[in-house]
């Protein structure tokens, strides 16, 4: 029988998965992949820098909810991807990463490119493996796929040498599995349990966090929220899961967003917290009243009670907990009797999301020159009102202003980098935004610095025909940096913070994109209509003015507790 090297198999592996794109940047050790690859179902999406495949592979992967593919090469290519890693983990994203590697017969015999990758990724990842036999890639390819969905996703890793990929090997002995899992198991006293804590609660809140849009569950929660009537926020990969236009969504449950959730999250006296975790954005759990009862619920067992004991635990898929949840309310006719002892918190929450919101009022529409961020924010808001319409954001202020900011219409509609906070997502999260949703408009809002990191991502938009809109917050600095150093030492440190006027635009109609300046907050809205109507790649340049310090620069500032005045 004809023989076929394991490059081959690796490539009719990833064509079995289904998979649309590998998300990539070259390299000879990986060659015997592209080779198969090459004109098959499977598309190369070849990026200018390992970290923009990761990132790539990343917001694909959060996107449709599957794992997502990056491949790069040995060495470089591999270290290169590393951040990439890192932020998926700690966005739970599904990232399958395939790197190349020197051949196992050439282990320390200073072969090119070589070092040991698979001891530096190993706590990066859910799982890492080499596979050392040929004949048993798509079985490393099928459990690859299985571990990263499997759960709570993440990333994972698997190291294919070259040797390997070049062994020719009788394609009789190779087992081609695709195996998937697809229970959604709850527990049905947990429901019942819930529900008694509820009909005794005055002040309850839920979180609806990334764990409610990997599962799916946006329209059961909506189910839930409107059977029992409790104010909904939502965070991370949630944001959209509930569209913040629903009457009883408050937005993100970030404290600093102008509205009610400081209010609710601090005197909510119950908590059903979904598939979310108490990070940081949670002020590891202080924001919440220390005598509220908290319900827990997450795929992970070992997520339940970090950084704060849990009155009721519920391991398991949050939609099938809330279809039960739902199910209940319906057979023992509570709905009613929840709603209306939830009103009078409803009314307090939603007077708490006005007056939330008043002290912001003027900076959103603020007429000042240079341009006020939070006006551009506002601004990229009210132009971005389709329901399909997808905005990226990056940057430090920058990307807090816009979290501030932004209604959030649907799940997969709004992206930054969530806990790594890894500067530099902006435009390859952009372009895999645009590539899987043609007919949206994908907007980027992205800080100066940020956008420098991938900055030859524009030239992959620009020769891949994706024509996305990246507005740049121009505060001439690493802004967020200089701000947390102006209130921690009364100056910020120059040598490090600040960046100079750069025409970024013209940058971008050197690679043979659209690109406009705009100095004024008049000139906003005209930019962004030019920008979407040139169909083109495009860049706004906005200068933006750099003394204003958001409550995001206020927090690093005080970041590991210290917070004196020196
Ligand atoms: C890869 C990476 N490097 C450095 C940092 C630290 N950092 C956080 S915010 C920030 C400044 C970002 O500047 P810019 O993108 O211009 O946004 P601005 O704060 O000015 O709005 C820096 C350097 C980081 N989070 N990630
Ligand atoms: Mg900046």
């Amino acid at each position: 029988m004809e023989q076929v090297i394991g490059g081959r198999l690796a490539a009719e592996a990833l064509i079995e998965q289904g998979v649309k794109y590998v998300f990539t940047l070259s390299g000879g050790h990986i060659t015997p992949i592209y080779q198969y690859l090459e004109g098959s179902p499977v598309a190369l999406f070849d990026t200018r820098h390992e970290q923009a495949a990761v990132f790539m592979a990343e917001a694909w992967a959060r996107m449709t909810r599957k794992p997502a593919v990056a491949m790069v090469t040995a060495g470089p290519g591999f270290t290169n991807a590393l951040s990439g890693i890192a932020n998926a983990r700690l966005s739970n994203a599904p990232v399958v990463l395939i790197s190349g590697c020197v051949g196992l017969e050439s282990a320390e015999k200073l072969d090119l490119q070589d070092m040991s990758q698979l001891p530096v990724i190993a706590p990066m990842v859910k799982k890492a493996w080499v596979c050392h036999i040929a004949q048993r890639i798509p079985e490393f390819i099928d459990l690859a796929f299985r571990t990263a969905a499997a759960g709570r996703p993440g990333p994972v890793y698997l190291e294919l040498p070259c040797d390997v990929l070049n062994k020719a090997v009788d394609p009789a002995g190779v087992k081609r599995p695709r195996s998937r899992v697809d229970s959604r198991p709850t527990d049905p006293e947990a429901a019942r349990e819930i529900l008694m804590m509820l009909q005794a609660a005055q002040n309850p809140v839920i979180i609806a966090g990334s764990g409610v849009w990997y599962a799916d569950a946006g329209e059961a929660l909506k189910g839930f929220v409107e059977r029992s009537g409790i104010p909904v926020f939502t965070g991370n990969s949630g944001r959209g899961v509930i569209s913040d236009t629903h009457p009883l969504c408050f937005e993100s449950s970030l404290a600093i967003r102008p509205g009610a959730a400081f209010l609710a999250l601090a005197s909510a006296d119950l908590v059903l917290f979904l598939g979310s975790r108490l990070s940081l954005f949670f002020l590891f759990g202080d924001i919440f009243r220390k005598d509220a009862r908290f319900i827990q619920a997450d795929i992970e067992a070992e997520e339940i009670g970090r950084n704060r004991s849990v009155d009721l635990g519920v391991v398991g898929d949050v939609r099938a907990l809330l279809e039960e949840l739902n199910r209940s309310i319906d057979a023992q006719g509570i709905g009613g009797s929840l709603r209306s002892r939830f009103q009078g918190w409803v009314e307090t929450v939603r007077k708490a999301d006005g007056e939330g919101k008043a002290p912001t009022q003027p900076l959103w529409e603020s007429d000042a020159v240079p341009i006020h961020p939070l006006r551009l924010a506002r601004e990229v808001d009210a132009f971005m009102d389709r329901d399909d319409d997808i905005v990226v954001a990056d940057g430090g202020d920058t990307q807090v202003w816009m979290g501030m900011t932004r209604t959030v219409r649907g799940g997969g509609r709004y992206f930054d980098s969530g806990l790594y906070g890894c500067l530099a997502v902006g435009l390859p999260f952009a372009n895999a935004a645009k590539l899987g949703h043609r007919e949206s408009r994908v907007l980027l809002i992205s800080g100066d610095g940020s956008i420098g990191f991938n900055f030859m991502e524009f030239h992959t938009a620009i020769r891949k025909g994706l024509p996305i809109v990246a507005v740049i917050a121009n505060d001439q600095s690493w802004g967020m940096i200089a701000h947390s150093q102006t209130l921690r030492l009364g100056h910020s440190i120059p040598d490090g913070t600040w960046l100079g006027r750069v025409d970024y635009h013209r940058l971008v109609e050197a690679l043979g994109g659209f690109g406009v300046l705009v100095e004024r907050p008049e000139e906003i809205r005209p930019a962004l209509e030019a920008a979407f109507a040139s169909g083109r790649t495009a860049c706004v340049n906005v200068m933006v003015d750099p003394t204003v310090i958001s409550p995001g620069s206020v927090a690093l500032a005080n970041i590991g507790g210290y917070c004196a005045k020196q």
